[in-house]
């Protein structure tokens, strides 16, 4: 049965709320032609592409996306790394797509990522760590403003061509 986002299940079951998440391609993940790959991991997993684009991230984007470690050591190095190349941004969006994204890219660190995270199969070390995505339902609202005019954003009706609703 089709519950629709937003209403209880049932007295007491969880609600569905739809989240949105700012995800992102880094430099080393369109390098290493992994764009694709990152899209497919998020359609087969059902959620829904609202946004997406592909650009040299300026400087002024990149230090408040990463505002919190501007005072750890390898911010500089950061930085340089996120302006090697292009990035392409994304926003997903889905029941719980800030938590199940951030599951799906695994652990920072390449070494503790599990294998079949994103991370966990592609990234070499923890400053090539191919991907991005929100920590936070607030900090995806944060991201999302900053990467996004509203006017990128699409708002699409889903018509339901899905294997699982298709008729007959
Ligand atoms: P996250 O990307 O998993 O949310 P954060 O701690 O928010 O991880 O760090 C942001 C990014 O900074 C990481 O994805 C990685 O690219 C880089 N980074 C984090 N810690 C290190 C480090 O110890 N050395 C080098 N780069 C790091
Ligand atoms: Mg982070």
């Amino acid at each position: 049965m089709f519950i629709a986002p937003g209403v209880p299940r049932a007295a007491g079951g969880p609600t569905w709320t739809q989240e949105r998440t700012l995800v992102a391609v880094k430099p080393d993940g369109v390098q290493r032609r992994l764009v694709g790959t990152v899209i497919q991991r998020f359609e087969r997993r059902g959620f829904k592409l609202v946004g997406m684009k592909m650009l040299q991230a300026p400087e002024n984007i990149l230090a408040e996306h990463y505002q919190d470690l501007q005072r750890k050591p390898f911010y500089p190095a950061l930085i340089s790394y996120m302006s090697s190349g292009p990035v392409v941004a994304m926003v997903w969006e889905g029941y719980n797509v800030v938590r199940a994204s951030r599951a799906m890219i695994g652990h920072t660190d390449s070494t503790e990522a599990a294998p079949g995270t994103i991370r966990g199969d592609f990234s070499i070390h923890i400053s090539r760590n191919i991907v991005h995505a929100s920590d936070s339902v607030e900090g995806a609202r944060r991201e999302i403003q900053l990467w996004f005019q509203n006017s990128e954003l699409v708002n699409w009706a889903d018509g339901g061509h899905h294997n699982s609703s298709y008729p007959g």
